[in-house]
């Protein structure tokens, strides 16, 4: 039976490009920096960002952790988007595990956080009573894009906005860039230039860049110390990993541009849902590969597994879905979701 699979981009599969790469590799243990192929990977992911310096890490949960906690010290707090993945999505772990709380700020639907906000959310310290009563700001986080704010793409402009706010407080800026390349491309912006003022930015590999596992962190040499310390900690020592940043090469060399493709393919799923009654999407709002839509009825969960049944998955149990375009995923694969799609909630 078909499969198309919309559940995520997680879901990707290497390229034969990829593959060859992978059973290629040139490998060492990476815990003595002796790996060159995790080397290259690093070199070229922070040229890229234009930071100093990077390191590969296992996941996009493992980054944020480790990011958060070479910033951040117990007892302190991070100013983040009430609806973010370090939020909500990542186990609390820099509360489990650094001692760190967070101070939520709500997020627009467009994935920011407004400035004034961020302004007042930051603790003041400057007073003997005050410090002994509050945490102290340690971070501001941003997403980009926005994964639960539709796949927003933040613009450099506005980084750099609510970087200022940060520095000018003595606070250090990170980005949850999961998607940051989906963002480039959307923006038609240079990769660096989004991140030009933050302090540090955690990226994916295994997302739309179609690795099977990883994630890098950039950031300054001293933070990228720190970040090598931490992910040893937390399990994050992955000996010949160079078989995961050889598909993470070819990832950041050739698997980019095509990201366009995703976000031409969920315009077309956006707008063919869009005329779907008891479907409520503004296709306008789709800038990404994220295709968040409102189902108006009471059975999603029977729909969802209706839908599986004709080998299309992502449905919800819930009233909001998501459908994630990728690679593997084609138009005529968004032509046939739309069938299904239209058949299930016409009743036939
Ligand atoms: N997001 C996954 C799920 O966890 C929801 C997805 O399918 O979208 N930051 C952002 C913005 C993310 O969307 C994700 C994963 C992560 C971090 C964590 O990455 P991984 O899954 O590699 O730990």
């Amino acid at each position: 039976m078909r499969t198309v699979d919309l559940r995520s981009d997680t879901v990707t599969l290497p390229s034969p490009d990829m593959l060859k790469a992978i059973t290629e590799a040139e490998v060492g243990d990476d815990v003595f920096s002796d790996d060159p192929s995790v080397n290259l990977l690093e070199e070229k992911a922070a040229e890229i960002m234009g930071k100093e310096s990077a390191v590969f890490v296992a996941s996009g949960t493992m980054g944020n952790l480790v990011s958060v906690l070479s910033h951040c010290q117990r007892g302190s707090e991070i100013i983040l988007g009430d609806k973010s993945h370090i939020f909500r999505s990542e186990g609390g772990g820099a509360s489990a595990l650094g001692g760190i709380s967070y101070s939520t700020v709500l997020n627009n639907e467009d994935g920011t956080l407004d400035p004034d906000d961020v302004r007042s959310a930051i603790r003041d310290y400057s007073t003997r009573l005050s410090r002994l009563h509050s945490a102290k700001t340690s971070l501001v986080a941003l997403e980009n894009t926005h994964n639960s704010c539709g796949g927003a793409p933040l613009t450099s402009s506005y980084t750099e906005l609510i970087a200022d706010i940060a520095h000018e407080n003595g606070l250090p800026l990170h980005i949850d860039g999961a998607r940051i390349f989906n963002a480039s491309v959307s923006l038609e912006t240079p990769v660096a230039d989004l991140v030009r003022s933050a302090d540090s930015i955690s990226f994916c590999l295994s997302k739309g860049l179609g690795c099977p596992v990883g994630s890098v962190v950039c950031g300054s040499k001293s933070f990228i110390e720190e970040a090598r310390e931490w992910r040893k900690m937390v399990g994050g020592g992955m000996r010949q990993a160079g078989f995961l940043a050889a598909a993470g090469i070819i990832a950041l060399d050739s698997m980019v541009d095509r990201l366009a493709e995703d976000h031409s393919n969920a315009r077309q799923l956006a707008s063919g849902l869009s005329n779907i009654p008891e479907i409520s999407i503004d296709p306008d709002k789709v800038h990404t590969n994220l295709v968040f839509f409102d189902v108006e009825r009471s059975d999603n969960a029977e729909i969802a597994s209706k839908l599986e049944d004709m080998g299309i998955k992502g449905g919800s149990p819930g009233n909001r879905w998501r459908f994630v375009t990728h690679y593997g995923i084609t138009p005529d694969d968004i032509n046939y979701t739309l069938e299904c799609v239209d058949k299930i909630f016409s009743g036939q």
